[in-house]
């Protein structure tokens, strides 16, 4: 059942670096392209999200993609991102088609400071599964959350998802949680320590609550591990 067990994957909210994604650029795909096949441009990618998603007013000024094979076909799916104010963004995958034409099978409201899809972060079975980190928040909150997904088939899965890093203040108090996942084959933990301080006060916390859950892989998602 599991092919390849890649590394363990240890992941510390603080790590969020900056954007690693720029437009227009294509990554190389293990396959080639035909030579009859045009590069993708830009605007084909912004009229697809035109015609095919249902919100109408994306900043598409700041849309960046790439070509990328994600699963076991040999098709690039094509990655879209829109990073716009300091909490929005927006993530596309398109799939490739029999007929050519390609279909939006994913669309997130997620805002992705750093996307690295050169290696999947594990393989179960014939899955390659990504990682994806995006941004949320709002006055007085921010927040970091790890997404595990990948293609089958033409669709799009998310297999688990876990906050890295929360950070908000509210009614004078601060509060602080950071978590990290570590993959042990088709097992996941998921660590996260919390603490809280008034908010004026910058002296060390010293009391903690720490919580680890594990989660094991059922075919589908990582599911949680009940006694
Ligand atoms: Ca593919």
């Amino acid at each position: 059942m599991l092919k390849k067990v890649v590394l363990g994957v240890l992941v510390f909210g603080f790590a969020i670096g900056i954007t690693a994604f720029y437009a227009p650029s294509t990554f190389s795909s293990p396959f080639p392209q035909s030579q009859a096949q045009p590069p993708l441009e830009i605007d084909q990618v912004k009229k697809w999200i035109q015609q095919q998603s249902l919100k109408k007013d994306h900043y598409l000024e700041e849309l960046a993609f790439q070509e990328i094979n994600l699963d076991q076909d040999e098709a690039a799916e094509v990655v879209a991102t829109i990073t716009g104010g300091a909490h929005l963004g927006t993530f596309f995958l398109f799939d490739k088609q029999a007929n050519g034409s390609y279909q939006l099978i994913s669309e997130q409201s997620w805002k992705i400071d750093s996307l690295d899809l050169e290696q999947p972060v594990m393989e179960i079975g014939d899955k390659r599964i990504y990682q994806i980190v995006h941004h949320s928040g709002g006055t007085g909150v921010s927040v970091d959350t790890a997404v595990l997904w990948y293609v089958d088939k033409g669709r799009f899965v998310e297999a688990w998802s876990g906050e890295l890093k929360e950070v908000s203040t509210f009614q004078e108090e601060y509060y602080v949680k950071y978590g990290s996942y570590y993959v042990d084959g088709e097992n996941l933990y998921y660590s996260t320590t919390s603490y809280k301080r008034p908010d004026s006060d910058t002296k060390a916390a010293t009391v903690f609550n720490q919580k680890t859950s594990a989660y094991t892989f059922n075919g589908t998602i990582f599911e949680a591990v009940t006694k």
